[in-house]
């Protein structure tokens, strides 16, 4: 039994070494990313059992990211190679015109990934999984992408496993968001847990303000563990019957994409080791400050003793930047 299966598309991510808008970019670091995939990568550094449910083109990016993934300790027995369609692959361009602020230039439209469908996924594995994880991409992609998600939650569902879902909503992939928010609405009816920000609560559960946030998801969706994520603002959540609310840890950011997921999988797993909510909170936003110094959404995941060093020389509220 693994302690998290996730299902989404891995993607490789081409960072801009330079700052700018991309057509003066010159040089490009590779890197292994996609949302779902840093979830499981995060769990794995922290000792704990991961694997991702996806599809890879059998080309020269998908054996980079299926070896990176392998040799982080993730579980990739349930990925699939295909012959027809690539790898998604991604440029970043970074603090431009905003500055701290990346942008992306997606080339995934016809992926591998966007091809998986119902009868490509072995369900019993997912049923198997203490925490099964999915976002909003995996549901945007393709509609038998979306189709095999649903259904992996519900069948995870009844299988016991806690269904951890992370809206993640990006314009770039919804034709609009009238679609998104019918989908969505559809997939928080099969979710345990829920991450957000406030912008995505307000498209999806059209509420502003944490507590409307908390009681609308309650009230239509029977959701009760709810984490709202606030960037540098931190984060606050509801799990069951009590709040918990830490800030943020302040860095020199590099490239802020990937915080969410380190923030995410950091969450999950110290929940599943038994920790606190505001334990697990503070652990989560520790690993998403480490995850922004640095280019790429993977290489700072920290383990339990990174993270402990982490939280022992970086007090809280300080601002070292
Ligand atoms: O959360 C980080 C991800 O957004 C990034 O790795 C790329 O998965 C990605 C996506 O679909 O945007």
């Amino acid at each position: 039994m693994l302690d998290i299966v996730a299902m989404g598309e891995p993607l490789v991510q081409f960072n801009a070494v330079t700052k700018g808008p991309l057509r003066y970019v010159t040089y490009f670091e590779k890197h292994s990313t996609g949302s779902e995939a840093n979830v499981c990568v995060a769990a794995a550094r922290l000792g704990l059992r991961s694997g991702l449910v996806t599809k890879l083109g059998n080309d020269e990016f998908g054996h980079y990211v299926l070896n990176w993934l392998r040799g982080e300790g993730v579980d990739v027995s349930h990925i699939l190679l295909d012959d027809e369609h690539p790898t998604g692959i991604y440029f970043v361009q970074r603090s431009y015109p905003i500055p701290g602020v990346s942008d992306v230039a997606y080339y995934r439209r016809g992926s591998a990934a966007s091809f998986i469908s119902e009868n490509d996924i072995d369900y019993e594995y997912i049923r198997n999984a203490r925490v099964f994880h999915t976002t909003g991409i995996t549901l945007a992609i393709s509609e038998s992408a979306r189709l095999a998600a649903l259904r992996a939650m519900r069948e995870a569902k009844k299988g016991g496993a806690l269904v951890s879902f992370d809206l993640n909503i990006r314009r770039k992939l919804w034709r609009d968001m009238g679609e998104a928010i019918k989908v969505m609405r559809e997939a928080l009816s099969n979710v345990d847990v829920v991450f957000m920000d406030e912008e995505e609560a307000a498209i999806i559960l059209e509420q502003r303000g944490i507590d409307s946030i908390f009681k609308e998801a309650e009230k239509v969706f029977g959701l009760n563990k709810i984490i709202i994520k606030r960037g540098i603002r931190g984060s606050i959540a509801k799990w069951e019957n009590e709040v918990s609310e830490v800030n943020a840890f302040r860095v020199p950011v590099e490239d802020p994409i990937g915080a969410g997921d380190a923030y995410v999988g950091v969450f999950i797993s110290s929940m599943l080791k038994g920790m606190g909510l505001k334990e697990s909170m503070l652990r989560a936003s520790a690993a998403a400050a480490m995850v922004v110094m640095v280019r790429g959404d993977e290489e700072n995941l920290p383990s339990e003793h990174d993270l402990e060093l982490f939280l022992g020389s970086v007090g809280h509220d300080v601002d070292i930047r």
